[in-house]
């Protein structure tokens, strides 16, 4: 029995860090009209956390091949929190304020 626990203790500490330890969550501001950042180099597990702080609406859509979403409206205060499943390289906007652009390259 003990033996058993110390080979499960042994394989968490391997096996935990690798999958869980490297993810994080970027905040992304949509204030004056924009996204802040403009841009984020993520990896497959990270999470957006994307923050309406404007007094305004917002939207957040991708047309972008096989990133497909779309948050209808977002009223100022609203969160929405998108992961990311798969690399690749797309764009999200505001369908709001056409010249609202965030990149998100996932690698
Ligand atoms: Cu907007």
């Amino acid at each position: 029995m003990m033996r058993l626990l110390t080979a499960l203790i042994v394989t968490c500490a391997i096996i935990l860090p690798a999958s869980f330890a490297f993810a994080e969550e970027y905040t992304v501001s949509q204030k004056k009209r924009r996204f802040d950042p403009k841009q984020l180099n993520v990896k497959p597990g990270d999470t957006l956390l994307f923050v309406n702080d404007d007094r305004y609406a917002h939207n957040l859509f991708t047309d972008s091949p096989g990133f497909e979403f779309d948050v209808r409206k977002q009223m100022p205060g609203d969160k929405y929190q998108l992961k990311i499943e798969k690399r690749g390289t797309f764009e999200i906007r505001c369908v709001i304020h056409p010249r609202m652009i965030m990149t998100v390259v996932v690698e």
